[in-house]
């Protein structure tokens, strides 16, 4: 119902609404209405009300509701299923079972806060409430598993295109999924998929990204950051999503028909650290080397202090 009063709202261009109206267009009490644009109060909807007249919308509030993601999102396919919550554990959760439920491909899910929010390996995700984009979205893949297990750093170029073309700031990717700026994580990435070595039944791609902290709790302060942290802009979230979805879209079907290919060069262009000498860790071993690139097939190339060089797969980087 909140986001039926939401709608009216939007729509109505910043002109009184009387109570009334509302509560015969949504067939409830008056005393109904009132309670819940209290409680948009509370979400940061800001209103003047006179008595006869109504209600006016003052601000625009950086809400993400479904109503306002579709509204002007001109992508075919991703998006065009949106389920969101205003508080749910996780997306990454609810997309992995509407996924075995059959959802179609594009089906995204995403909320204003989680409250067990996943990063990989079992680490948790910090995803405050209206303070940034947790979503995750399905897909169904026609290519092969190999191809599938670079589709997270896909995803990293797109986002990160995105973030530079928006806020005309140095986005960086560390390897393999975090995108940073002036040093610090302000999104990751998750990649699950389901199916057999032959064939992908789905994945899911979650996204987080901070949007509006201004701080952090001290476990992540020197690690995290975010968009208005490091810009100064204060980022409308609406919008960073619909230019997200069509980047990613356009460009997946490129990635479907060429690979990883297409997108190497600027992954590299984008990779955070180059010619820093790390640590990486693995589940079962350590390798230190220098950063040198990421090869077409999107593996971290180290430069290991006898010269030789290391592939690796996957890992943790740390400097
Ligand atoms: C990631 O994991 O970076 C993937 C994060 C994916 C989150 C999205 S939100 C929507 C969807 N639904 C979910 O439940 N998850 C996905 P990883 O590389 O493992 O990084 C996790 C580590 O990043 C943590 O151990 C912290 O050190 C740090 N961290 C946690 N929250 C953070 C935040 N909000 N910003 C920056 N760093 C954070």
């Amino acid at each position: 119902m909140r986001e039926k009063i939401k709608e009216i709202f939007i729509q109505s261009r910043h002109q009184f609404v009387s109570g009334e109206e509302i509560s015969k267009q949504l067939n409830i009490s008056r005393t109904a209405v009132w309670k819940h644009i209290e409680e948009l109060k509370k979400e940061g909807y800001q209103f003047e009300a006179i008595r006869k007249r109504g209600y006016r919308l003052l601000n625009d509030p950086d809400d993400i509701s479904k109503e306002r993601l579709k509204a002007n999102l001109s992508t075919q396919w991703l998006g065009k299923e949106i389920i969101y919550f205003s508080e749910v554990d996780s997306t990454q959760r609810v997309a992995h079972e509407l996924a075995k439920n059959g959802v179609p491909h594009g089906t995204v899910v995403i909320t204003d806060e989680q409250t067990e929010g996943k990063g990989r390996l079992g680490r948790t995700w910090f995803s405050e409430k209206g303070k940034g984009i947790w979503m995750s979205f399905i897909l169904r893949p026609s290519f092969a598993y190999h191809q599938a297990l670079q589709i997270t750093l896909f995803t990293s170029v797109v986002l990160a295109n995105t973030l530079k073309k928006l806020y005309q700031r140095n986005f960086l990717i560390k390897w393999p999924n975090d995108i940073y700026i002036n040093g610090k994580k302000v999104s990751g990435i998750l990649t699950e998929m389901h199916g057999e070595q032959d064939q992908i039944h789905y994945m899911i791609i979650g996204i987080g990204i901070n949007t509006h902290q201004i701080t952090f709790p001290e476990n992540l302060k020197e690690i995290a950051t975010s968009i208005q942290q490091e810009t100064g802009y204060i980022p409308k979230r609406i919008e960073l999503i619909q230019h997200f979805f069509t980047e990613f879209e356009q460009d997946y079907s490129r990635f479907e028909g060429e690979g990883f290919m297409p997108f190497y060069k600027q992954y590299n262009d984008a990779l955070y650290g180059k010619g820093r000498r790390i640590q990486l860790k693995q589940v079962n071993q350590q390798i230190e080397g220098t950063i040198m690139c990421i090869d077409s097939n999107g593996y971290l190339i180290l430069q290991e202090d006898d010269g030789k060089e290391a592939k690796v797969v996957s890992g943790d980087i740390f400097f």
